[in-house]
């Protein structure tokens, strides 16, 4: 283990915090108290946390729909994330968004996208507004292996890459698009490929280890940060639960799952803890105190009042001369 106790023991706190409020949150979702859509986070932990761990404050992050995890890696704080998905003021979009539209500019978190691909331009608009003026803050953009076939991801690409924008693009290669698997959609299975047709710098590992995550971010996001250009990452990772709540997931195995749950990134941090001689009290007090932190969440969310709908107009609608 090369990374110090301490730290460690709290990526495995932001991992167990995420795992808690994606499961509290499927809970409130069959209850009715969410709607709309829900995608879960669950096994994809270790890429939130060990990106977020390699990250500064400053640093301006994209996500797709599956945005929980990050947005809470980042600092969002549970109830403004389980607020959110109740469609109440409290939550971080105002209860405008959801499930999948995310939003914190203090903790510079720029959503939660619903559209494959569509914000992967939005992401190069931060890493060129660093650029332009003068800062040396980074963006880091996630997205799915399913977005690498849009035409969104080739435009950013091309322009990341063409001006070396400090960025970089985090690819969490779960296998699946929705039901289908990356052979029947591209015809490359290695998609660092696609990243040297744009001469951009490009890592592939797989990602149930946090502190793995963590080193392989950390040289990516200082290439950016001194002026190298842009980074794409493929990180081999598995959703253990089906794309979204609607999805029975019968297109693998449940022998392909089970051998993926092996490497459930909670498991893999917790056995490296205990062999460094973490008590087993330890993690029986950090689950009490995630779990009573999930509950105020949910709390919290419950006792908060609905979305206005004037905010609908407030937020669309420029008055005065502005
Ligand atoms: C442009 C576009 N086409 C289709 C969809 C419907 N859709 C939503 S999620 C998804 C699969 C995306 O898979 P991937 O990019 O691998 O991300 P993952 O859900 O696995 O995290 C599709 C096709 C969409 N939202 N946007």
């Amino acid at each position: 283990m090369t990374m110090d106790t301490p730290l460690l023991f709290d990526l495995y706190r932001q991992m167990l915090l995420i795992r808690r409020f994606e499961e509290e949150a499927a809970r409130a979702y069959a209850q009715s108290h969410a709607g709309g859509f829900l995608h879960l986070y669950i096994g994809q932990e270790a890429i939130a946390v060990g990106a977020s761990s390699a990250m500064r404050d400053d640093d301006y992050v994209f996500q797709t729909y599956r945005d929980h995890g990050i947005a809470l890696a980042r600092g969002m704080a549970p109830g403004a994330a389980m607020a959110e998905l109740f469609g109440k003021d409290t939550g971080c979009s105002r209860g405008m968004g959801g499930s999948m539209h995310f939003f914190d500019a203090e903790h510079g978190f720029y959503g939660g996208w619903g559209i494959v691909g569509g914000h992967l331009a939005l992401a190069a608009g931060t890493a060129f507004k660093s650029r332009y003026r003068g800062d040396d803050s980074v963006t880091v953009c996630f997205f799915g292996e399913g977005a690498t076939n849009i035409g969104g991801f080739h435009e950013a690409f091309s322009l990341a890459g063409l001006w070396k924008l400090p960025i970089v693009f985090v690819c969490e290669n779960n296998r699946y698009a929705m039901g289908t698997p990356l052979e029947r959609t591209s015809p490359l299975t290695d998609l660092t490929l696609k990243a040297q047709g744009y001469g951009m710098a490009s890592d592939r590992f797989e990602g149930s280890d946090v502190s793995v995550v963590r080193e392989h971010l950390t040289p990516a996001l200082a290439r950016a940060r001194s002026g190298e250009g842009p980074t794409f990452i493929e990180i081999d990772t598995y959703r253990f639960r089906g794309h979204s709540m609607s999805d029975p997931a019968k297109y693998r195995t449940r022998e392909e799952l089970e051998e993926r749950k092996k490497a459930d990134p909670l498991a893999v941090t917790r056995e490296q803890l205990e062999a460094g001689g973490a008590e087993v009290s330890a993690f029986d007090e950090l689950e009490e105190a995630v779990e009573r932190e999930i509950a105020k969440a949910v709390e919290f969310a419950g006792d908060s009042p609905p979305a206005r709908e004037q905010i609908m107009l407030d937020t669309v609608l420029v008055k005065g001369d502005a």
